[in-house]
Formats: C-alpha cells, sequence, structure tokens
C-alpha cells in the first residue's frame, strides 16, 4: 500500500497538463486516503498510480468529490443501497486477479492484473457520468483505451460484440447470494463502441488505483452511455459473433436495451429521462444527447432507430 499524506501529491503529478484538479478535492481525496490506514480492513485501501498522463477528452466540468464517488455506489453484488458497496465490497480480494480476453480473437490470453496495468499507456479521463437512475456525476477516471486491448488480441472477422463478465463468488459478493440479478453481472459492447477512443478500461480513480466499490481492479466506463454498462471487476472479455446478453437485459429487456445510450427523449418505462441531477447539486439539469458525447460518437448510431435501438 502506498500511500502518502496530501502534501505530499502534487496536482501536476496527476494533471501533467491542460485541466487540473482543484486543490480542494484534492485535499478532501488526500485526508478520506489517510484515514483510511486508521482503520483496518478498509473497503479504499488504494494505491498511487504513477505515470498517469491528462487526456484531450476530459471534461473541464467540477469534479464530483471523491468523498461522494467512493460513498454513492450501485454495486449490487454488494447491496442495491447506495452506501452498501463502501460498507461491504472490503471482501473482495482483488490480488491476485486474471483477465481472460478471448473468444473470435487471434491472440487469446490471460492477463495478470498488474500486467495489464502496466502494458497500455494510463490517461486520466475527466468524464460525465449519468446513472439510468437520473444522477450523475463527473469523475477522474484512469485507465487506457480499451481500443489497445482489442488491437493488441486481434479480432477475427467474426467478432461483432465485446461480452464483459464480472468476477462470480458467492462467498466474497454476499449480493450474489441473493436472485436481484442473474449473476454474474455481464454487459456488452457492439464492437465500434468497443473501439471508440472514448472507451476506456478503468482501473484508478482521483490518481489511486480502485476501491473496491467502484470496481477495482478493473472495470468498464463508456461516457456516453448509462452507468450501468460499465461493468465492474471484470474477470472476462469475450469477442463474439452475436449480440451478447447483458445482466440488466435478462431481468428487464422492455426497461434495459443493449444499446443504453444515455437519451432525454427517450424515457425509460418507470420515469423521464429528460433531466439528471448532478450529485451535489440542488437543481436538476438537462440531460444531453449522448450524456453530451454526441459529436464524438453520433455517427456511430446514424440511420438507427434510437427509440426502437435504446
Ligand atoms: N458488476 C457490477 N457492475 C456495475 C453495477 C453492478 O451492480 N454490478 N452497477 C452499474 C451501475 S447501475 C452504475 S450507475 C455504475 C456505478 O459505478 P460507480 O459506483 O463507480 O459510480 O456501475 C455499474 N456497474
Ligand atoms: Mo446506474
Amino acid at each position: 500500500m502506498l500511500i502518502r499524506k496530501p502534501d505530499d501529491i502534487k496536482s501536476s503529478e496527476i494533471t501533467p497538463q491542460g485541466i487540473y484538479l482543484r486543490r480542494r478535492e484534492f485535499m478532501r481525496a488526500g485526508s478520506i486516503l489517510a484515514a483510511s490506514m486508521l482503520l483496518p480492513n478498509v473497503a479504499d485501501a488504494t494505491a498511487r498510480l504513477s505515470g498517469v498522463v491528462q487526456s484531450r477528452y476530459s471534461t473541464p466540468e467540477e469534479q464530483t468529490p471523491y468523498k461522494d464517488v467512493t460513498t454513492y455506489n450501485n454495486y449490487y453484488e454488494f447491496g442495491t443501497s447506495k452506501s452498501d458497496p463502501a460498507e461491504n465490497a472490503g471482501s473482495l480480494r482483488t490480488r491476485p486477479w486474471t483477465v481472460s480476453v478471448e473468444g473470435e480473437i487471434k491472440h487469446p490470453k490471460v492477463w495478470d492484473i498488474d500486467a495489464l496495468i502496466k502494458a497500455f499507456p494510463l490517461e486520466q479521463r475527466i468524464y460525465r457520468m449519468r446513472c439510468v437512475e437520473g444522477w450523475s456525476m463527473v469523475i477522474p477516471w484512469d485507465g487506457f483505451s480499451l481500443a489497445n486491448l482489442i488491437r493488441q488480441a486481434e479480432p477475427t472477422s467474426k467478432a461483432k460484440y465485446v461480452e464483459f463478465t464480472t468476477l462470480n463468488d458467492p462467498q466474497q459478493m454476499p449480493g450474489q447470494r441473493t436472485s436481484v440479478l442473474d449473476w454474474p453481472y455481464a454487459e456488452g459492447l457492439r464492437m465500434d463502441e468497443a473501439m471508440h477512443p472514448l472507451t476506456i478500461l478503468s482501473v484508478g480513480l482521483y490518481g489511486q488505483t480502485l476501491p473496491n466499490q467502484n470496481g477495482a481492479p478493473v472495470r468498464l466506463v463508456v461516457p456516453w452511455k448509462y452507468g450501468f454498462k460499465g461493468a465492474k471487476s471484470i474477470v472476462r472479455i469475450r469477442f463474439v459473433e452475436q449480440q451478447p446478453r447483458t445482466a440488466w437485459g435478462r431481468v428487464a429487456p422492455s426497461e434495459y436495451g443493449f444499446y443504453s445510450n444515455v437519451n432525454p427523449m427517450v424515457d425509460h418505462p418507470r420515469w423521464s429521462q429528460a433531466t439528471e441531477r448532478r450529485i451535489g447539486d440542488f437543481f436538476k439539469r438537462k440531460t444531453l444527447m449522448f450524456n453530451g458525447y454526441g459529436d464524438q460518437v453520433a455517427q456511430l448510431y446514424r440511420g438507427m432507430d434510437l427509440r426502437k435501438n435504446f
């Protein structure tokens, strides 16, 4: 565990150029980390990530404080209320950990997580994140472009989709002993979505390795889609010919479509998606098409009926 006191951490280490991390938030993040050292067996025993370069894809919007990002979570393997993951995810063992990259590719490989973290350039991507439930955050993720991993794997011509699967271990994940979802959690992307430069595998946030409640040691982040696309604690990435079934699609196909693009014009069957509440704000704001990433991603869906393909 490599935790340094806040004064030792210069914001320039995370944000060498461009957008800077505001010191106030950094101090807050640092003091939480420092406090966590005093407690035994805490969930966010994170370590500093090195060599993280700021990305030009980052938003300059105000970042959601570390405390909110790490205590207001959805991770049903550890309970269904927002505070459950931070309280219960300490039982997840993230080392040793492997990620199997398999299916319709020329170079299947079982990656050791630490080799994976070192294999591709790490960037900090400050992304707007929108949960289907109507709240949003701005999170400085640290990770690498999924396209880099895919290029190395060399998909065959049969690879049309990518499936992401979370660890299946009811011993470590108390929620998996209940039937809220059809375990293990699974998500999927079309190949061009997976290859898009905005799509990342995240291994950290705020310059530290991911806290367990945020999906340690590696999770998917797709900022123009609802948050549930971002499968946490991934153990398998499989390239397939058919559109994969997803965990949410299995329990409620009429509510959670495969694409799950943020779309203020298409309501969830039980609530409107026109507005959202940014965590920390009092007033709601309008939700933007593709969560504001339309300039970059709208062309992926040209000619598609986004009401049918929700
Ligand atoms: N394995 C797994 N991944 C998951 C979930 C989950 O319950 N289990 N919840 C999803 C939902 S609904 C959201 S909004 C995001 C929340 O990520 P965060 O807690 O890091 O903000 O994780 C997604 N990934
Ligand atoms: Mo969500």
